[in-house]
């Protein structure tokens, strides 16, 4: 998905409203094999033209619907303008594009209803289940212009990901080796010029719980500048440290998806490297970034949980919530700073992986904000350049009391608890 674009317009126009709505099948049965929903989707398409109607049918056909009935009414408006449509589609759906062909919808039209949205979203409840959390927000797209410098390498090993995940989608759980990448010399040049340039700042600039953890993975990890790491190395690692694990992602995950895989320790990477051309800093996240900001971070207890707390909080979350969970993780997990022995030290992975953004954010450039979870997560942020302002943690376990503290006080119908021992959450209902 992403193909679509359309306007999105008012109507003024009072909508049938109705209906019975997605109906979750398969409640704690894991055994169930397809977790398909019953969608009844009714919206309005403005001032249509002529191929705006298929462009809506081929939404469906993307997400593999079955549709059962497709209705069309159309609305005369005045002469020689467009009309508009009221559509009705009854149809079955994968319960894990749910809400990716809602959004896909909500391209073409801003107007979307079904009922009972909120309260039925599918989330993935054992750990086997992330194989259908994939959905992308960028696809492979020859004639897009980026607006920095990609390589060519990675949008191959994306496509190239984006085939496998399809392919392979239940391997990733059965113990098989992740994808081992042969990187290039210039790759691997990149990298050390990444490295080093890095390395030089962190003593001064990184938390302290970074540089333990990254003078084990220089020890125990082949992480040095000659080298760039294999994730299975790397997961293999956390998953004694801290019981997190990577999982090659073909690019970037929708945050809904992205978010879910930390709720079961599992921190989706990136495998394919930045353009040579720019290695201070990359809009988009890379093995770089992954490698040298997420993992140190990941090695460590508290943090771990900080995360993993971010992912529970996300789970059968509304599209409203979840973006605010993004902001927080953004604010935090990528960009977070954080107060130790009377100075300002980095912890988010975006910090620590671009020596440019690092070195301007422990500038006195930058405004700085205490972390606040209510303000943090309503705080507008924009993902191209530097940031204008970092929010400033006391330390991590009162960013975690914090957090916590913030995720009791979503609203669901539900609450959920996570059993390691079985990977799996357990939904309690709350009538
Ligand atoms: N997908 N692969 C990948 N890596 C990320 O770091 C990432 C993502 N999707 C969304 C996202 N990060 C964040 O910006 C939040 O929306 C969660
Ligand atoms: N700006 C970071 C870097 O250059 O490594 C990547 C950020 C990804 C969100
Ligand atoms: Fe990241």
């Amino acid at each position: 998905f992403g193909v679509i674009s359309g306007q999105m317009q008012e109507t003024s126009k009072e909508k049938i409203c109705s209906t019975e709505s997605v109906n979750r099948q398969g409640s704690l049965d894991s055994s169930k094999e397809d977790d398909n929903a019953t969608l009844v989707l009714i919206f309005t398409l403005c001032n249509v033209k002529k191929t705006e109607l298929s462009k809506a049918a081929r939404v469906f056909e993307m997400f593999e619907t079955e549709v059962h009935h497709f209705e069309t009414r159309r609305i005369k408006k005045l002469k020689n303008s467009a009309d508009d449509f009221d559509v009705f589609v009854e149809c079955e759906a994968h319960s894990a594009d749910i809400s990716h062909l809602i959004t896909s919808l909500k391209r073409i039209t801003e107007d979307v209803k079904i009922g009972k949205e909120e309260k039925v979203l599918w989330f993935p409840r054992k750990i086997q289940d992330l194989d259908k959390c994939h959905h992308l927000i960028t696809t492979y797209e020859p004639s897009f212009d980026h607006g920095h410098p990609v390589s060519l390498r990675s949008q191959l090993l994306n496509l190239n990901l984006a085939l496998e995940t399809c392919i392979t989608s239940s391997l990733l759980y059965s113990g098989d080796p992740l994808p081992n990448i042969e990187y290039t010399a210039q790759e691997t040049a990149t990298w050390r010029e990444v490295y080093r340039k890095l390395r030089s700042l962190y003593p001064t600039h990184a938390c302290t719980q970074y540089l333990d953890a990254f003078q084990q993975l220089e020890k125990y990890c082949g992480y040095q500048e000659d080298n760039i790491p294999q994730l299975q190395d790397v997961s293999r690692f956390l998953k004694e440290t801290t019981g997190f694990q990577l999982r090659p992602a073909a690019g970037l995950l929708s945050a809904r998806d992205f978010l879910a895989s930390l709720a079961f320790r599992v921190f989706q990477c990136t495998q394919y490297i930045r353009h040579f051309s720019s290695p201070t800093h990359s809009p988009e996240p890379d093995c770089c970034h992954e490698l040298l900001g997420h993992v140190p971070m990941l090695a460590n207890k508290e943090f771990a949980q900080f995360s993993q707390d971010i992912g529970l909080a996300s789970l059968g979350s509304s599209e409203a919530e979840i973006e605010k969970l993004s902001t927080l993780y953004w604010f935090t997990v990528e960009f977070g700073l954080c107060k130790q022995n009377g100075s300002i030290k980095a912890y988010g992975a975006g910090l620590l992986s671009s020596y440019g953004e690092l070195m301007y954010a422990l500038s006195n450039e930058p405004e700085y904000k205490p972390f606040d979870p209510e303000v943090t997560a309503v705080h507008p942020y924009q993902d191209q350049a530097f940031q204008p302002v970092y929010f400033i943690a006391e330390n991590f376990e009162d960013a975690k009391a914090k957090l916590q503290n913030y995720a009791m006080k979503i609203k669901k119908p539900f609450s959920l608890c996570y059993d390691p021992f079985t990977s799996s959450i357990e939904v309690l209902d709350t009538p």
